[in-house]
């Protein structure tokens, strides 16, 4: 499935890159889902695999793109020792992989669930398509959280946390 996926993505991007239509007459992408997502690991070593809850909705139209965000770790996936950490973003960028992949990103609030809300925060998300098992969901925090459990990458300023595989629920990109 994940093959088929990879090919009738690379024979759409190939139709594309060979389409000799305006870039007003191609129709827009879209990026859709929502579920749970599993880190596989146990990132903050309180003995749970961590995961998220996860939905977004957006449109990519040329170079242009809007929509919504939204990534939710709390309860069992306890990431950073706290409450939650819910990440609730408006998407103002996006561009398609040659891999069949979508990168995003935009402006988030970042509630920490102890009274602690950021606002203004850049993010970052790079999503693949499919269900449980397939589909991959990546979220990076920019400026913000650097070092803290589940960071992949300490020292760059930012939140660098791990891919997630989808659990339950479905990423469409079409
Ligand atoms: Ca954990
Ligand atoms: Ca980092």
């Amino acid at each position: 499935m994940k093959r088929q996926i990879r090919l009738l993505a690379a024979v759409l991007s190939v139709a594309l890159i060979l389409a000799p239509l305006p870039v007003s007459a191609q129709g827009a992408m879209h990026v859709t889902g929502g579920g749970t997502g599993t880190f596989g690991a146990d990132l903050d070593g309180d003995g749970d695999i961590d995961g998220s809850q996860f939905g977004m909705a957006l449109i990519i139209q040329g170079s242009t793109a809007m929509g919504h965000f939204m990534c939710l770790m709390a309860g069992r996936s306890d990431i950073l020792g706290l409450p939650l950490m819910a990440v609730d973003g408006q998407v103002d960028g996006a561009s398609a992989n040659p891999d069949g992949s979508v990168s995003f990103s935009g402006v988030a609030s970042v509630n920490l669930g102890n009274g602690q809300i950021f606002e203004g925060v850049p993010f970052a998300v790079l999503v693949s398509a499919g269900g449980p098992g397939t589909g991959t969901l990546q979220l990076t925090v920019i400026g913000a959280f650097d070092g803290v459990p589940g960071d992949t990458n300490p020292g760059n300023g930012n939140y660098d946390l791990p891919p997630e595989t989808v659990n339950s629920g479905q990423i469409n990109i079409h």
